[in-house]
């Protein structure tokens, strides 16, 4: 019996930390009330003299920046930096407006406007200054803290952007129709969150096991 026990003390050092299984999946909606939230916009000129505006690109739009995300409470989960991410600085916008990673993703910042821009944070944990760089070479920013960054331009002071660093891997971004689908999840408690521009989180406690298939619907109101 010592031996066994032995065993299993072993068998969960060298697993390190040991997940629930399961292949359960959260889906639903969030609906947003479109016309609350008008879109600052700046103004200038391109090279070439035409009149340059704030972007109309959809992910420029607060409804397109909606993020739910699933924060495991009944076990922990292993969280690993993400590849590829980045913000573009665009017609004076950050796009996307709210850009989820994981705790410790390097996010590369692109200017692809034809002038200089700056991107800095005064968010406490995460400070930063990239200085003015005119368009071209992404520049890299690791983020180390969790929780809500934001982006400022001291050349547009109408840009703002943020990112949102995650201690999980279940997140997802809305879809234009505001629906979300989130699969593969241990079975387990979680704490659900869904962020909307600007700094607004509504929190949930949810359950889910057996391969559940759970709907949960948000309601963002003005
Ligand atoms: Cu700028």
């Amino acid at each position: 019996m010592r031996y066994l026990i032995l065993l299993f003390f072993l068998a969960g050092i060298s697993f390190g930390i040991a997940q629930p299984s399961g292949n359960n999946q959260v889906f639903g909606t969030v609906s947003y009330p479109h016309s609350s939230k008008k879109i600052k916009r700046g103004s200038g000129y391109n090279k070439d003299g035409t009149r340059m505006m704030h972007s109309d690109d959809p992910m420029a739009h607060p409804s397109n920046n909606i993020i739910v995300s699933l924060h495991p409470q009944s076990f922990e989960v292993e969280v690993k930096p993400m590849r590829d991410a980045s913000i573009t600085q665009k017609e004076q916008t950050f796009l996307p407006k709210v850009l989820p990673v994981t705790k410790g993703t390097t996010v590369y910042f692109l200017n692809e406007d034809e002038f200089f821009h700056n991107i800095y944070s005064l968010t406490p944990g995460s400070r930063f200054n990239i200085g003015r760089r005119p368009p071209g070479n992404p520049y890299p920013i690791q983020i180390k803290r969790t929780g809500l960054i934001t982006l400022s331009c001291d050349i547009h002071p109408h840009m703002s952007g943020t990112i949102l660093s995650l201690d999980t891997p279940y997140f997802e971004r809305v879809d234009s129709e505001g629906r979300y689908k989130i699969t593969s999840l241990p079975d387990g408690k979680y704490e659900m969150r869904v962020y909307y521009p600007d700094e607004k989180i509504q929190r949930r406690n949810i359950q889910i096991n057996n391969g559940q298939l759970l709907e949960q619907h948000f309601e963002i109101k003005p």
